[in-house]
């Protein structure tokens, strides 16, 4: 296959503001209730899993749901109680990769290809990672796990609540052959309705249809559906959150005595520092050069400018500054550079726009 392989996994909690209301009133435990909706063209937000068998669903009307649920009981939304929650499972996430991408407050994507824990498998991570919601918060979540993001977010439905499905590379194409396409993410009510008028039942169905043919009848969406039913969905975890500081650096294959050598080498580090800075150019005020000696004894010695600088040519003068700043103590091994201390530090949480959806 000429498409990479990452490790997904997608989190996703079960009946989040209504388990979250369900645990702080424990009164409400295992009733239907709605979280929203209870005000006169009220909304429901959340549905409780005791109030699902009755029909009851988010978006739904309060009036509809009390139809459908005489037993309902309707509670008042908390949206900093929920935001609480969601940073809670989001730090818990951050111990394994800094590739978190939040779809809202209850679900992220995160690659687990490279983790901080340097783990192999990506499944014992989402076990994880589920016991330890469990255990900070007392809520359960569910987890899909996969090759990619559209993978891992139908996955992580199948076994919902409170469970988790992997889909390794070589069950991905049967997976998707006899997947309803009501279950393909990004597959709404409507077109899933005009797939079946034309006899579009599963992704064995999908698949037999042509690129041509798929993108005339669902414009961009059609070259979407072409390529996912065969497994292939290249977009990456964005993370959302703004690192502290970026950094790169270089073990020597033999170390290294003299500052001129290791010039060198510095540029060469600044060049990959500057590439993972990457076009959105974070300016920063603090250099860090990290000197890792033949006997692995670290030192770092930092500097704080006046200034905000994005520049290689600058970061790199200050990186020298800093190298021949005091004399080397012993061989050198490996070297890195670092710039912290962001303009812009602090940025507004585009998913807090989830929270002023009305209820
Ligand atoms: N939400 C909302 N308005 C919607 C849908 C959802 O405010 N139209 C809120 C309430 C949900 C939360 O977002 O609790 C998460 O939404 P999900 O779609 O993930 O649904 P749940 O977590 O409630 O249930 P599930 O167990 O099916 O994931
Ligand atoms: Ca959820
Ligand atoms: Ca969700």
């Amino acid at each position: 296959m000429d498409f990479p392989i990452r490790k997904i996994v997608h989190i996703d909690m079960d009946a989040f503001f209504a388990s979250v209301e369900q645990l702080d009133n424990p009164e409400l435990r295992g009733k239907p209730i709605a979280v929203g909706g209870g005000s006169e063209r009220g909304v429901v937000a959340a549905a409780s899993y005791e109030a699902r068998p009755f029909g009851v669903r988010s978006a739904m009307s309060g009036r509809q749901a009390k139809k459908l649920c005489p037993d309902l009981i309707f509670v008042q939304s908390n949206g900093a109680r929920y935001r609480e929650v969601s940073e809670q499972i989001r730090d818990i996430f951050y111990e394994y990769t800094d590739l978190v991408e939040p779809l809202s407050l209850d679900e992220a994507y995160l690659d687990v290809t490279q983790n901080k824990k340097g783990m192999v498998s990506a499944t014992q991570i989402a076990t994880e990672i589920r016991a330890k919601i469990q255990a900070k918060t007392q809520l359960t979540a569910s987890a899909g796990i996969s090759i990619n993001k559209f993978l891992a977010k139908v996955a992580s439905d199948y076994n919902k609540p409170n469970g988790q499905k992997t889909i390794p590379p070589e069950e991905v194409l049967t997976f998707l052959e006899e997947l309803d396409i009501r279950k393909f993410h990004g597959i709404g009510k409507v077109t899933a309705d005009k797939m079946y008028r034309q006899g579009i039942y599963t992704g064995a169905d999908l698949k037999k249809r042509t690129l041509e043919e798929l993108s005339e009848k669902f414009g961009k969406s059609g070259k979407y559906y072409y390529y996912v039913v065969r497994g292939i969905h290249t977009s990456e975890v964005k993370p959302t959150r703004i690192a502290k500081s970026v950094g790169a650096e270089r073990t020597f294959s033999k170390n290294l005595s003299s500052e001129i050598y290791m010039e060198e080498r510095l540029a060469e580090i600044v060049a990959a520092l500057q590439k993972r800075m990457g076009k959105k150019k974070v300016a920063g005020k603090t250099v860090t050069l990290k000197i890792k000696y033949s006997d692995f004894i670290i030192q770092t010695r930092s500097k704080t400018l006046p200034l905000y600088i994005s520049d290689a040519s600058l970061i790199l003068e200050e990186a020298k500054k800093l190298l021949y700043q005091e004399e080397l103590q012993d061989s050198v091994r490996l070297l890195g550079v670092s710039l912290s201390n962001f303009k812009n530090e602090k940025k507004q949480d585009p998913i807090e726009e989830q929270l002023k959806l009305p209820f």
